[in-house]
């Protein structure tokens, strides 16, 4: 499943990097693909909604910015609404603040506690724990080993919460940065809800923040909506962002807060924690080595494609057409998708629906097989082709003569066209089509 939200999600963007043209057509299959990505990937349905939406409104309607081509546009639309979601990230201040931490049971709240504090340790601030979860018995003895492992105090063993933390803060009152850890339950019970309001509450904290295993899928959402709906989540660390999960939940989680992800974690251990960075979490929630890499290569190969067909253009502008550059022509017409705007162009039968397209290509595929049999003085000169010649080329091609005829009729269709394309107006019009600069 998730596997496939990776492929599909590439595969969309794939689409862009390798189309010849950028249409509307093909904005609305690449929407619909990404849509039917995220859905698969735990993205809540109403997100997914609006996110496409929004992708096809801004690709349609937005004009690219200056220098940027169509490709470029799209490409970054897609990348900036899917970071959108995520947020930018944002790392915890480097300031004397009260760090609470909360969370389901079991999804790393108590070693991201031992993180965090390795963290600001690292940048020469005083740090300390509080150890807020009474309930588990255990949960003071671990504790108090990761706290120790990272060489610093922790203050637990209370009989309630709230105790645990009021004592606790005043015990550590000249310590830079108080990290609270607190108890998780297997549901959001009552109980559970009353006790964090009330240790928030003593505690004050500047930060409130959500822990959530990546593997938590869609539930992510209406975890996080209970959460912030109880005390205000001002933050969210993904954990166990090193297993096989990707994280699609967190697109859940953080549209519903609002809260951006502070931190993901990427292991057990203390120094196992990271910052965030959208395009890298998307790189890895799409299964993608590198997005970046990925866009600068769709970059290239983009260029490279439109080089070509720019080309081709310049030669069909230029007046000079041979059968070789109408050879050339077809080579590139038949590699292409949407092959519609330059098939416009040329007297192939005006506006094509999806079945001409197919006759097209299949008359093409004949011209071709015709032009192979013919010397390289006939394509460049058709000019010379007697009816002597168009037999042998017909035996050779194993076609009718008929057939080389409607070629060489065909050719001399297109270099009339050609021809009136010398025309500056119908230039301007091709090379607008053909989205070429003007
Ligand atoms: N691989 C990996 N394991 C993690 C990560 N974060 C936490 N864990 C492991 O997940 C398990 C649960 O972590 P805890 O920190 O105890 O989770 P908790 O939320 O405090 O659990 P309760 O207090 O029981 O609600 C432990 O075995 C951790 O070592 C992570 O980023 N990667
Ligand atoms: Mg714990």
């Amino acid at each position: 499943m998730l596997k496939n939200f990776g492929d599909a999600l590439k595969s969309a963007f794939r689409k862009i990097a390798n189309a010849p043209f950028i249409d509307k057509s093909l904005i609305k299959e690449v929407v619909r693909d990404i849509q039917r990505a995220l859905i698969a990937g735990d993205v809540n349905v109403k997100l997914v909604l609006e996110v496409s939406k929004r992708i096809e409104r801004r690709a349609l309607e937005e004009k690219p910015l200056p220098g940027m081509s169509n490709r470029e546009h799209v490409l970054r639309i897609l990348h900036e609404e899917l970071a959108s979601i995520l947020g930018k990230g944002r790392e915890l201040p480097l300031k004397k603040q009260r760090i609470m931490m909360v969370g389901l049971y079991g999804q790393g709240k108590t070693t991201t506690c031992g993180k965090l504090a390795k963290l600001f340790q690292k940048k020469g601030m005083k740090v300390a724990l509080i150890a807020g979860d009474v309930h588990r018995p255990a949960a003071y003895e671990q504790l108090k080993q990761i706290a120790e492992s990272i060489n610093v105090p922790v203050y637990g063993g209370g009989k309630t919460a709230e105790k645990t933390v009021k004592e606790g803060l005043e015990k550590f009152s000249k310590y830079d940065v108080i990290i609270i850890d607190t108890a998780g339950r297997h549901a959001l019970e009552d109980d559970l809800i009353k006790e964090m309001k009330n240790v928030a509450k003593i505690a004050n904290p500047d930060e409130k923040i959500l822990v959530i295993d990546a593997s938590v899928g869609q539930q992510a959402g209406k975890q996080a909506k209970a959460f912030n709906d109880a005390i205000g989540i001002t933050g969210v660390i993904l954990t166990k962002m090193d297993g096989t999960a990707k994280g699609g939940g967190a697109l859940s989680a953080v549209a519903e807060t609002g809260a951006p992800i502070v931190y993901i974690g990427v292991g057990e251990h203390m120094e196992d924690l990271e910052k965030f960075d959208a395009t890298r979490f998307l790189s890895r929630l799409l299964g993608m080595g590198d997005l970046q890499s990925l866009l600068e290569k769709a970059e290239e190969a983009a260029k490279g494609k439109e080089k070509k067909v720019e080309e081709a253009a310049k030669k069909m502008l230029s007046g000079r057409f041979t059968l070789l550059d109408m050879y050339e022509q077809m080579e590139l017409l038949s590699g292409m998708g949407p092959f519609q705007k330059l098939a416009d162009l040329l007297p192939l039968g005006g506006k094509l629906r999806d079945e001409d397209v197919q006759a097209t290509q299949e008359r093409l595929k004949k011209f071709r097989v015709i032009m192979d049999s013919m010397t390289r003085k006939e394509l460049e000169n058709p000019a010379i082709i007697k009816s002597s010649h168009i037999k042998r080329i017909a035996r050779g091609a194993g076609v009718e003569t008929r057939d080389v005829k409607e070629l060489i009729k065909y050719y001399n269709t297109s270099k009339k066209m050609m021809k009136s394309l010398s025309n500056k107006r119908m230039q301007r019009k091709l090379m607008k089509q053909l989205g070429m600069k003007i």
